[in-house]
């Protein structure tokens, strides 16, 4: 409950600042029909982030609506509702985050019977887990796709075994045979970064950026969406980017690659842009262990994605300059789609999670991102607390 009071403050205050409204992932690069259904998704996004670690109201409702309507529209055995999930893994907070709403929403208590699987980051064993749940003849299948292509075959399968199936958080670039799709826009928040750090710099009268780039796993649509919204920044601005190499979103292979980095580059670079919080914790590692000063007024500005709460901790610190959120509390959201299929409608093709940037200082209130003014948040202990 905190983070929806959190949630609702921070909605009204940037309300009352920004004629943007509250949000930033999914508006900004919405256009059409899309925008149109954003604003309602986003509301109901943010609902889901208060509700969904359990918080009961929303959880709660749906477990006996969706046992309830389960009587009526029919689970496959006539009330509990199957569900497969093809999970990427457990390789960041952003991840068991993720893993926990899944679990909390659909929970046996809630009416559901999830079958869970942790596909470990390996994309053959998450279209293996996706054939299981197929012959399993679960009711519903969702899939984190691990990787953005590779799906058409599969998807196809589910689609003549009679499977609805919802993806969440990363996207399919390859087909388009699923219900819905919840999550974040990711060039949205790597553009967010980029605008963050072209104002900031302004700010700091910093007038040459030489950034590396620790990405997140190769093919992973958050990797591709974040990699190309911030260079797109970095190339209209002139902006070096020195290297970018990935780091699989683990805080091991974020510590590596800045190693290497060090070894490469010490000297040459004076930002460190990391595709999540764990990486950004490897590289702090790193740049510690090498004598390297970042953070918050020193040598090399640190960004990050995700503001997980010990990412946030890390912002509050003024280890990390900035961190540009993505929700990972989709469950709530993916159990409205099951609700309405259930009750024979048809739901949104995408929705949108809502999301803040968190940033150390107060030295800017907002930046530009797509056109649409969007607000910076200052971490306090009250956001960490009520983070995931
Ligand atoms: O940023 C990272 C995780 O797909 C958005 O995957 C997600 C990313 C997230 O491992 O921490």
């Amino acid at each position: 409950m905190k983070r929806k009071i959190v949630s609702v403050l921070m909605c009204a205050t940037m309300t009352a600042a920004l004629f943007a409204g509250c949000g930033g992932g999914g508006d900004t690069q919405a256009s059409g029909d899309a925008a149109k259904t954003d604003d309602a998704a986003n509301d109901a996004a943010d609902d889901g982030a208060s509700e969904a670690a359990g918080d009961d109201a929303a959880a709660d409702d749906g477990a006996s609506e969706a046992a309830g309507d389960d009587a009526a529209a029919g689970g496959s055995d006539g009330g509990t509702i199957t569900i497969g999930f093809a999970q990427v893994g457990h390789e960041s907070d952003w991840r068991t985050a993720s893993t926990k709403s899944c679990q909390d929403v659909f929970s046996a208590e809630n009416g559901y019977d999830l079958q869970f699987v942790d596909c470990d980051n390996d994309s053959a064993a998450q279209i293996e887990a996706v054939r299981g749940f197929i012959q399993q003849a679960v009711d519903y299948i969702i899939i984190d796709p691990i990787v953005s292509t590779g799906w058409d075959t599969v998807l196809t399968e589910c689609e003549d075994a009679g499977i609805p199936v919802i993806i969440i958080d990363r996207t399919i670039d390859d087909s388009d045979k699923y219900v819905s799709w919840v999550g974040s826009n990711f060039k949205t928040e790597g553009l967010a970064a980029g605008e963050w750090l072209k104002a900031y710099a302004e700010n700091k009268g910093i007038s040459e950026i030489n950034a590396l780039v620790i990405e997140g796993s190769t093919g992973a649509s958050a990797t591709i969406g974040r990699t190309e919204g911030f260079k797109e920044i970095a190339d209209a601005n002139g902006w070096t980017i020195v290297d970018s190499q990935s780091g699989d979103f683990t805080e091991a292979g974020g510590q590596e690659v800045m190693e290497s980095y060090i070894k490469s580059y010490e000297g040459k670079f004076n930002v460190v842009i990391c595709q999540n919080d764990n990486e950004a914790f490897g590289a702090m590692t790193a740049m510690k262990n090498a004598g390297i000063e970042y953070g918050v007024g020193k040598d090399v500005i640190l960004v990050s994605f995700d503001a997980c709460t010990a990412g946030l901790e890390k912002v509050m610190s003024g280890d990390i300059n900035a961190d540009f959120e993505c929700n990972p509390l989709a469950a709530p959201d993916v159990e409205k789609v099951i609700k309405q299929l259930q009750a024979g409608e048809t739901p949104e093709k995408e929705v949108y999670m809502t999301e803040h940037w968190y940033v150390n200082e107060d030295v800017l209130s907002s930046i530009t991102v797509n056109g649409e003014e969007q607000a910076l948040t200052v971490v306090t202990q009250e956001i960490i607390d009520a983070q995931y």
